[in-house]
């Protein structure tokens, strides 16, 4: 790819797992090169404030200000506001911290005024200094639904309340027929040189963003340009329970079984050392495939795999 070229990336993501390789993207591509379309199924109202754990991961991530422990909030982050809410009789259970709260607090204020969630999200990126365009999928909402064997639950319930233990039946994106792809969503998709899906949750954080209208399409007009970094390694997932719901939902649970669930729409699925028997079956379904060493713990290693995926 030329330098030129090397300028326009969109990248498609969801929280902890696509945030090691977009501080990678981000670093290398330098500032303005990069637009990154986020899921919003997670997003939550939780006292009374809209909460979108992963656009906030994702700046917080490129802001350098996310709580590196847990991938997740602000580090250093103080807990008192919710140790009060939960004085009042308030669910504690999804941690919130005083930090953190500020930025729940701005974007229900200005979904108040009626300004949108990608207004939102464009407020606290350039107040937190992050250069690169980050875009929510949609700015209508489209909440997770979790189908499990305790019911039909929120995916923030599923996930942190009830710990991923329930047994997946299904996932539901409510509302996902009739949302439109948030403003820009479709044009970077379009104008991009290359769009990188990152190592995220097949099924709830590719999932949502595949399921508003227009985006799979677009995607598709662009296979030969869509590189697809493989959240599963070796049998496992590297963060979240997608080994567990890809399994409880007949899916396999190996590099092979996400590129089936992506071959529609990816030119290129970049596997890990560790599965490179699987490429054979994996170029079978009709996609080059790339073995790099996609596990990310330092920020040695994001950068390495961000410049392996622009030289491919
Ligand atoms: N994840 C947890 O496992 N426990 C939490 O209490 C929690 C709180 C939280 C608060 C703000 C935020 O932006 C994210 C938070 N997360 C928490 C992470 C989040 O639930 C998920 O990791 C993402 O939604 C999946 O990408």
């Amino acid at each position: 790819m030329s330098p030129a070229n090397k300028r326009k990336i969109a990248a498609l993501g969801g929280g902890v797992g696509a945030s090691k390789l977009l501080l990678g993207l981000y670093d290398v591509l330098g500032p303005d090169a990069l637009t990154i379309i986020v899921n919003t199924g997670d997003d939550i109202v939780l006292h009374g404030l809209k909460i979108s754990p992963d656009l906030d991961i994702v700046t917080y991530t490129l802001a350098g200000i996310v709580d590196p422990a847990k991938g997740w909030g602000i580090r250093n982050e103080t807990f008192h506001a919710l140790k009060r809410l939960a004085a009042y009789g308030r669910a504690n259970w999804f941690n919130l911290g005083d930090c953190d709260l500020a930025t729940h607090i701005h974007r229900t204020a200005l979904l108040e005024e009626g300004k949108t969630l990608s207004d939102a999200a464009e407020s606290i990126r350039s107040t937190l200094g992050v250069k690169a365009r980050i875009l929510p999928m949609s700015d209508d909402p489209v909440p997770t639904v979790i189908e499990s064997s305790e019911g039909r639950m929120h995916f923030q319930k599923y996930l942190v309340k009830r710990r991923a233990e329930p047994i997946v039946n299904g996932i539901r994106f409510a509302g996902a027929e009739s949302a439109r792809p948030a403003p820009g969503v479709l044009e970077a998709i379009s104008e991009a040189s290359r769009i990188v899906i990152c190592p995220s949750n097949p099924l709830i954080s590719i999932g949502p963003i595949l399921a508003v209208p227009g985006v799979r399409e677009r995607l598709c007009s662009r296979k030969a340009d869509v590189f697809a970094v493989c959240p599963i390694v070796g049998g496992k997932s590297l963060k979240g329970p997608s080994d567990k719901m890809l399994a409880q939902l007949g899916h396999e649970v190996t590099a092979l079984g996400v590129a089936k669930l992506y071959a529609g729409f990816t030119g290129t699925f970049v596997i890990d050392l560790v599965d490179r028997a699987q490429a054979t079956a994996i170029s079978a379904l009709g996609m080059k495939v790339e073995i790099l060493p996609t596990v990310m713990k330092t920020l040695a290693q994001k950068r390495k795999l961000a410049r392996s995926l622009l030289d491919l």
